[in-house]
């Protein structure tokens, strides 16, 4: 996509895409103050990896064309959501919930919008959690609401997701039918693995209890 814009818009687009910036830096200290806390109450890291990134204009553009809308800044920052965007894979589905609750708990976060696809997957197998949340930017001589997208998922989905984006994109959107259907075994299986990791992981706590339970019993 070929964009034409003078310098000045130039310059504008910049100054927006700079203040997105500043809300991702934010969003991204917070998830790592969280995780690091939550590690050493509860000696658990909800979060494996934080990944984030601000949708490049040409993006921005195609997202605005496919809502039947012009490039311009108004229209995107109105009708573009993920603008500034953050994924947070953890390692169980219930860690994403557990993410969900830390991120809604902090006073200069305002919850936007929940758009719970692991409750309701989309057709094709695609499962997360996304949260649309606002956050203060405070600049120089005022301070500005920027909204960010956060994707919860585990990494079972993400590796999913990310395999599905792919083709969807090499295909042009028109993906072969037994394409389709692989990808839904493929989502099936990754919400098997899900289960069963997370079956191993708490006969390993279970276990781990039991043997302190017995050590203390031994010292009385
Ligand atoms: P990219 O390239 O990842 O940025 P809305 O305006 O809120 O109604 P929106 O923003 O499309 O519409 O809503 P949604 O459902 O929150 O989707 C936003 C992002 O979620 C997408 O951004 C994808 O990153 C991801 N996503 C949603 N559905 C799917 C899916 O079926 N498969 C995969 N792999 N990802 C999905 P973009 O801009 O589409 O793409």
């Amino acid at each position: 996509v070929k964009l034409r814009h003078d310098s000045t818009e130039i310059e504008e687009w910049r100054n927006l895409l700079l203040i997105y910036k500043f809300a991702l830096d934010e969003i991204n200290t917070k998830l790592k103050i969280l995780n690091e806390e939550f590690q050493f109450v509860h000696q658990h890291n909800p979060i494996e990896h934080i990944k984030s990134r601000i949708k490049d204009p040409s993006s921005i553009k195609r997202k605005l064309q496919r809502k039947g809308l012009k490039m311009t800044i108004e229209k995107a920052t109105k009708h573009i959501h993920d603008i500034a965007g953050v994924r947070i894979t953890c390692a169980f589905a219930s860690d994403i919930y557990k993410i969900y609750d830390m991120v809604s708990c902090q006073d200069d976060i305002s919850i936007l919008k929940v758009k719970d696809y692991l409750k309701e997957p989309k057709p094709n197998g695609y499962k997360s959690l996304h949260l649309l949340v606002e956050i203060p930017v405070f600049l120089t001589n005022r301070t500005e609401n920027v909204k960010v997208e956060i994707q919860i998922r585990t990494i079972a989905m993400d590796f999913w997701a990310s395999l599905e984006h792919k083709i969807y994109y090499k295909y042009d959107k028109a993906v072969p039918e037994y394409l389709i259907d692989e990808l839904k075994e493929a989502a099936e299986m990754a919400q098997y693995l899900d289960h069963k990791m997370k079956r191993i992981h708490d006969e390993m706590m279970m276990y781990k209890v039991k043997e302190k339970l017995e050590k203390t019993r031994v010292i009385i």
